[in-house]
């Protein structure tokens, strides 16, 4: 045992050792020096574990945080915009793909993966929890959420799992896209008629509480950031990325002469640093177990997409029996 952590692990061939403070020693070392952990290589369980935890989440995420906008595909105003937004979705999805790919290199099949997301066992973002009611929302989303969500993966990708790292890279160039796409919807609305100018503003009031928390919670109660950064998952804090986001966004917003719902909201030219009114953390923790406002919907369409499908992978598993003779 590490700690309370065991190092053994019967998904991998190679971790047949009950017990190796050895390998874990050289395991460390080798993160110490910055090199990559590939799948084949040894781990310790706890390290395979939380990997599969953040990664399948990640993937969870993705194609769940697919549905707010893809309502959106059947309004979108315009031709171009609606082909936009029809592309970001697909991007979204095809996310998930290579995130379930890399979550299954560490022993855990789609199948379960994506059983437990539809039971309910695993998480997804919170942020996916909450609608979009106005084409606003879908700018928001695009705009800001994607922002975060560079922030978040830009750093994640540097870290010591090579296979998560590799499919990160690809879905950051594609989500930079999506955050100017998102940037320019925003730009029109904000410089638009009064109607279209107060749509984006209430978009970015109802977005913000989400957008805050979206980061994880605050370093003083986030239960996996030490172990996470000491194996070099994680690369930043949830409170570093979040002062990033801010840093990074909120001068941008202010310059559109929008504003967020935090009147506490300033820099401090001292420290450097944001301060803000502390996110509500019983709300967040309510949301991401369940309790948010969208979440039985989302889970809905996820199983309703997972009954529809079965008779396509039912016969991708056995085409002899689905067979069906051309017409002659
Ligand atoms: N939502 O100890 P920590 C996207 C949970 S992709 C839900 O701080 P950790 C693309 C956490 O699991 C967005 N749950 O956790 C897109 C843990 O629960 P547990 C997703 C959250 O892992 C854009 C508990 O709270 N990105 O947006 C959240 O060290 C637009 C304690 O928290 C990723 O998943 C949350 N926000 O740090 C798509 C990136 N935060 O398991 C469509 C990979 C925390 O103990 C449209 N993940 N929890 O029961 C990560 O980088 C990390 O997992 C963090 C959380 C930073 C999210």
């Amino acid at each position: 045992m590490y700690g309370n952590i065991s190092v053994v692990d019967a998904t991998n061939a190679n971790d047949t050792l009950e017990e190796n403070p050895q390998r874990l020693a050289e395991f460390e070392a080798k993160i110490e020096r910055g090199e990559k952990i590939e799948p084949t290589d040894w781990m310790p369980r706890e390290y395979r574990r939380q990997l599969t935890r953040m990664i399948e989440q990640h993937a969870h995420s993705e194609i769940i945080g697919a549905l707010p906008e893809g309502t959106w595909i059947t309004r979108a105003p315009g031709f171009r915009r609606k082909m936009a937004l029809l592309a970001k979705v697909q991007d979204e999805v095809g996310h998930g793909q290579l995130l379930y790919n890399a979550a299954e290199t560490l022993g855990k099949s789609r199948e379960k993966q994506m059983n437990d997301l539809l039971t309910g066992k695993s998480k997804y973002s919170n942020i996916f929890n909450y609608p979009a009611y106005t084409w606003a929302d879908t700018a928001v989303i695009a705009w800001l959420v994607d922002a975060g969500a560079i922030i978040n993966q830009v750093t994640n990708s540097k870290g010591s799992y090579a296979a998560y790292g590799r499919a990160l890279e690809r879905i950051c160039t594609e989500e930079s896209f999506h955050l100017k796409y998102g940037y320019d919807n925003v730009v029109t609305l904000a410089t638009g008629t009064p109607v279209q100018r107060e749509m984006v503003q209430a978009a970015l009031h109802r977005w913000w509480k989400p957008l805050m928390h979206f980061f994880g919670p605050s370093d003083k109660i986030s239960a996996h950031t030490t172990t996470l950064m000491k194996w070099k998952v994680k690369m930043a804090s949830n409170d570093d990325m979040r002062q990033q986001f801010l840093e990074t966004y909120v001068p941008k917003i202010w310059e559109l002469g929008l504003t967020v719902p935090d009147e506490k909201l300033r820099k401090n030219e001292e420290t450097g640093k944001w301060e803000y009114t502390e996110p509500d953390w019983d709300e967040f923790f309510r949301v991401i177990n369940g309790d948010g406002p969208c979440n039985a919907e989302r889970l809905a369409v996820r199983r309703a997409a997972e009954d529809n499908g079965r008779w396509v992978r039912e016969a991708l598993r056995k085409p002899e029996e689905h067979y069906i003779a051309p017409l002659s």
